[in-house]
């Protein structure tokens, strides 16, 4: 209905001209055809006069005026010849034939000649004078007046603006159709673009192409909805911000300072031997950089097993150390494994196992009932250490990850009043995939021992809601997203992880983007005026390094100007490098770097770097500051911590952040410019676009993108989870309480 109003109003002014056309063309093309016809009758007069002169003027001087009568009556057989006269100078009719008049016909005549238009009117019509003087012999002169009858040419006048109203006609409906359909696909072009505009994948490469035209204006509404943002957020006040003072009067408030363990494999410091010292570590793993600023705001404590090869000397005797370093917020209770068990349970199970089948990257999952067993039995270690460790009967329990699936339950064997959090950090794929696994009901059911099960999308959830109801017997209830399973309740739930947002003082000790870009640039060897692209990740194969080292290639084959003048530095912590996978893939992108160098680079320039070590904190922060673009191409990740980590380091608002579409993050990081990393063409135009993004559009982006990881940052993540689990742990004494009165 819309569009067709739309449409009215601009047919509207369209029929208006064409009527008006209409109105003042009629009247002077009539004009117009009269004249042309009066020239054509003069002419046509003019014939008729020749052909008669001689015998008129001969039977003028034998003085005959019957030949001359017969003469005139032959002419006027013409039809369009209304009448003939002969005149003579004074006005005298000497003879005549059709319809002229006898009396005053001859000096009405006269008084024609000479215009340029003799036309007069005539029983009704109009006729056309024409007087041509006639020479005779004896040297007098008389008038020839022919009288042409100019109906017919009013009638083609009449059909002539006929065929003209016909033909505006027929050309106002050819527009008419024609705009329609120009208005109707601009309309749908239109509607696409502004669909695109408004959805949640808004930004990206191909979204910026998509939206066409549009684009600008995407960029200004962005930037309002900035403004409008930030109106709103300043208007709420300072409330709205999680900070670790936020999350421990959370704690205070709706879990009472209830007890806090955290469970993962993963230990947040490792102490290692180096060179007879004893050096302490922070693991290349992004549940450490998340779980931890959690623990250090509500000092726990955190079980993990022991992995350093100094871990041992630097426990008490119950296997606990106080961390972090110097600080000492919480308590670290450390879990020795065998060989063995490290295989089967860590490198084996997990690994080899539940990691690719959660990763859809490619990679066969190896399912080993030996390495099954070893996953069961240092689940049921972890769990009887969390069972000593608990002061109180029903402690707050977070386990993270896909080493402990079966962790929940057994827990709930011995704590059957815990409030157990699980945290997912890897995806959950859908029932078909999972389905492959031998022991997928055991995991079901032992993740199902939470109270509380997050994963970091909605997606993943739904996935394995599905899968629950694929595999078990189970009620779910998909409104309240709640899975009833053997008489508990689990509620799946999406918390979207994120990182500790650096307070004034942490960013006051950063060096300046400049010393930053300096420093990396001495100490890699690079030119001073160098663009510099990086990447950091564990060596993983579901990290997209492969695919990124091919979008560099591509890019320098395809602009060859930026040959010399960019470098990709990849930082790759080993990770897993006992599993064969793992190796052959290291291997794979080292002769990679090797052939793009080889290819592009010469003796004063490689186009990347590949630095395939574990790097500090600080040595990360630099290398995001210094750098020009950040490149995070995973091909199926949870959600992906660099990327928050880089924008997070950037308090100058510079510097572009290209995202894979198949990280979690992306579904918040829309200004980013979004690639499929399978696609290499489009992730070589995004380095592109990226390398010659104005500065005021960088800053524009990154000023979002900050506002985003800032505002949904880890205190936020655990908190809610926490807030959640309060309001679980109230609904359960208030039942207990009526359970009590009632059986009093
Ligand atoms: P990870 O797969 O470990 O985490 P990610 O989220 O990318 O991946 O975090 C990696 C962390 O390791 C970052 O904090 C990064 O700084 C650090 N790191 C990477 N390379 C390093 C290096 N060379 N030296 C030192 N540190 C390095 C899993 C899931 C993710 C999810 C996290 C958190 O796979 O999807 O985001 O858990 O839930």
């Amino acid at each position: 209905m819309n569009s067709l109003r739309l449409q009215f109003r601009f047919l509207f002014p369209l029929v208006i001209v064409l009527v008006a056309a209409a109105y003042f063309s009629l009247p002077l093309i009539d004009k117009l055809t009269l004249r042309w016809f009066s020239r054509d009758l003069s002419l046509r007069g003019t014939l008729v006069v020749s052909s008669l002169e001689d015998s008129i003027s001969d039977a003028l001087r034998t003085h005959d005026l019957e030949r001359i009568q017969k003469a005139i009556e032959r002419v006027v057989t013409d039809e369009r010849l209304l009448g003939v006269g002969l005149c003579d100078t004074t006005g005298k009719l000497i003879v005549s034939a059709g319809v002229f008049a006898p009396g005053e016909g001859c000096a009405a005549a006269l008084e024609t000649a000479g215009e340029t238009f003799p036309v007069r009117s005539f029983a009704g019509g109009n006729v056309h004078v024409g007087v041509h003087p006639i020479r005779g012999s004896s040297g007098a002169v008389v008038n020839l007046v022919l009288l042409h009858d100019l109906s017919f040419i009013e009638r083609r006048s009449r059909d002539t603006r006929r065929y003209l109203v016909i033909l505006l006609t027929g050309l106002g409906l050819v527009v008419a159709v024609t705009t329609i359909v120009v208005a109707q696909l601009t309309l749908r072009g239109w509607m696409q673009n502004t669909r695109a505009l408004l959805s949640d994948g808004g930004s990206g490469v191909e979204n910026e192409r998509r939206l066409g035209e549009l684009a600008p204006l995407a960029v200004e509404l962005r930037a309002r909805l900035r403004d409008l943002e930030d109106e709103f957020r300043r208007a709420l006040g300072p409330q709205l911000e999680w900070d670790p003072e936020r999350l421990r009067s959370l704690l205070r408030t709706q879990l009472r300072d209830d007890e806090v363990i955290v469970v993962s494999n993963r230990e947040p410091y490792i102490h290692e031997q180096v060179d007879g010292n004893i050096v302490v570590r922070r693991p290349a793993s992004g549940l450490v950089t998340a779980v931890e600023p959690v623990m250090r705001a509500c000092s726990g404590t955190w079980i993990a097993h022991g992995g350093g090869s100094a871990d041992r000397q630097t426990v008490d005797a119950k296997d606990r150390v106080r961390v972090p370093p110097g600080r000492e917020e919480y308590t670290l209770r450390r879990i020795w494994l065998s060989p063995e068990e490290e295989q089967g349970y860590y490198y084996g199970f997990a690994n080899e196992g539940l990691w690719p089948l959660c990763h859809v990257a490619h990679v066969r999952p190896v399912f080993r009932e030996s390495d099954w067993h070893q996953y069961v039995a240092v689940n049921r270690r972890f769990a009887e250490a969390v069972a000593a460790e608990a002061v109180s009967e029903d402690p707050v329990v977070l386990v993270q990850d896909y080493h402990f699936a079966l962790l929940p339950a057994m827990i709930r064997e011995y704590l059957p009043r815990a409030t157990i959090l699980t945290f997912w950090h890897i995806p959950w794929p859908n029932p078909e995939s999972f389905g492959i696994c031998p022991w997928r009901r055991e995991i079901l059911r032992g993740m199902l021992g939470s109270t509380i099960l997050g994963f970091h999308t909605r997606y993943h959830c739904k996935n394995f809601i599905e899968t629950v109801d694929r595999y078990l017997e189970a009620r779910i209830e998909h409104e309240h997203s709640i899975i009833s399973h053997q008489d508990d309740e689990t509620l799946v739930e999406s918390y979207p992880i994120s990182i500790e947002w650096p307070g004034p003082r942490q960013v006051a000790d950063w060096p300046a983007v400049d010393a930053c870009r300096r420093a990396v640039v001495e100490r890699l060897g690079l030119a001073s005026n160098v663009r510099l692209a990086v990447g950091v990740d564990r060596f993983d194969y579901t990290k997209g390094i492969l695919e990124r080292l091919n979008a560099v290639e591509r890019l320098l084959e395809k602009h060859p100007e930026w040959v010399g003048k960019l470098v990709f530095v990849q930082v790759a912590a080993p990770s897993r490098s006992s599993l064969e996978e793992y190796q052959s893939f290291q291997q794979r992108i080292q002769l990679q770097c090797q052939r793009i160098n080889e290819r592009f680079g010469g003796a004063d320039y490689q186009p990347v770097l590949l630095l395939a070590e574990h790097h500090e904190h600080e040595a990360l922060t630099e290398l995001y500051r210094a750098a020009d673009v950040c490149l995070v191409t995973s091909l199926h990740d949870g959600m992906n911590l660099v990327c928050k980590e880089f924008v997070a380091a950037r308090d100058d608002e510079r510097g572009v952040l290209i995202l894979s579409r198949f990280a979690g993050a992306a579904r918040e990081m829309t200004e980013a410019l979004i690639v499929n990393p399978y696609h290499v063409e489009e992730s070589a135009d995004a380095l592109h676009q990226a390398l010659t993004m104005p500065d005021a559009e960088q800053r524009e982006r990154m000023a979002s993108l900050r506002m985003t990881v800032r505002e949904y940052n880890v205190f936020r993540w655990a908190g809610r989870m926490l807030a959640d689990a309060g309001r679980f742990r109230l609904r359960q004494r208030i039942e207990a309480r009526v359970q009590r009165v009632r059986s009093e």
